[in-house]
């Protein structure tokens, strides 16, 4: 294999044996360093061997056995090998959308370009992109938006300009960055795996309208049976800036002898869920009355508090305020005793 080119890591070398040998010693060293004193393999027996070295793209190596016996040692003539270039990806022309807004879909075009020597081979790979706070890339900070594959080779001076699409988180609002980091997956042996991700491309994020809703009543009958039904009405409003656009939600019913709502002594009596446009028509600063029969428990009596809560996601995170302190309707309960069945025994 003298002056071959083009290896691959790890190195196989092999020779013809020498007359009477018994034993090789085996030197490698890098084009440019002197060759070592001490060999690389001493007393094979074999006539192969297998070098391993760092992949180091387009790096010649000099090797050569020494042939040794009981008698002599006679040292062989020496050779070259030359690993195969590498490829090198990069990253360019990030073009973030002007003025997007929270919650919603972007576009974000960039380039790839394989700047190094050699070919990238037959290996997918995956590019990233990812929004950040400040003009340094923290990949344990930034947020990922989206990881995008890619599948074909790319000979050296070869790229693609792409646009991938992918969704804003909601609830943010000002100035933000985007990069973008190639073979974020390490698929593809590169000259440089350091130079991956892009320049920051800088955009402003509006906040998108959003909506906040409220139970802000909640009506009972003052009183009732156990185990009967009643009918609950509520009524809930809208404090936010704009309707939900992907309603996702129910108000869900509970009764507690709490007068402060807590979750455990709280009796889950059902849900009403929203259909269609319900959402739509709660519009900011609006409100819709809604209500729905449940049936009271056997086991509760006395005084007892129905309280009724909104389950929307919440779609501004910490723009959208909790309700803390759910709205709820008073009713005494009586025990109800069933009249006793009787049996007509003919
Ligand atoms: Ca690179
Ligand atoms: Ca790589």
């Amino acid at each position: 294999m003298d002056s071959a080119v083009g290896i691959t890591p790890p190195v196989a070398l092999f020779w013809t044996p020498g007359a009477n040998a018994t034993q090789h010693d085996l030197f490698v060293w890098k084009d440019g360093d002197t060759m070592t004193v001490n060999p690389t393999a001493a007393n094979l027996k074999q006539i192969s061997y297998t070098y391993q070295t760092a992949f180091v793209s387009g790096a010649k190596y000099h090797w050569k056995v020494v042939v040794k016996n009981t008698y002599c040692v006679t040292s062989g003539a020496e050779q070259t090998f030359t690993l195969r270039e590498l490829s090198n990806l990069v990253v360019s022309n990030v073009q973030a959308p002007v003025d997007p807004f929270s919650g919603k879909k972007i576009d974000i075009e960039y380039t790839i370009t394989n700047i190094g020597a050699g070919e990238t081979g037959m290996v997918p790979w995956y590019e990233s992109v990812y929004l950040s706070l400040d003009t340094v890339f923290s990949p344990n900070i930034d947020l990922l938006l989206g990881s995008f594959p890619y599948q074909t080779a790319l000979n050296p001076g070869q790229g693609y300009t792409k646009t991938s699409r992918m969704s804003l988180p909601d609830g943010i609002l000002g100035d933000y960055y985007i990069f973008v980091k190639t073979d974020v997956y390490n698929s593809v042996g590169e000259a440089h795996e350091t130079d991956n991700v892009s320049a920051p491309a800088f955009m402003y994020v509006n906040l998108s309208p959003y909506p906040d809703f409220r139970v802000t009543s909640v009506l009972t009958p003052n009183n009732a049976f156990t185990g009967t039904a009643i009918t609950v009405q509520w009524t809930v409003k809208n404090n936010g800036t704009g309707p939900d656009p992907n309603p996702n939600s129910s108000d869900r019913i509970y009764i507690s002898p709490s007068p402060v709502f807590n979750f455990f002594n709280a009796h889950y009596l059902g849900q009403l869920t929203y259909a269609g446009n319900d959402f739509n028509i709660i519009q900011p600063d609006s409100s819709i009355t809604r209500f729905r029969q449940v049936v009271l428990p056997d086991t509760m009596i006395g005084i007892q508090y129905i309280y009724v809560l909104q389950t929307l996601p919440i779609r501004s995170m910490n723009l959208c305020s909790t309700e803390t302190t759910p709205a709820m309707g008073r009713i005494l309960i009586s025990f109800c005793r069933r009249p006793p069945i009787w049996w007509y025994k003919p």
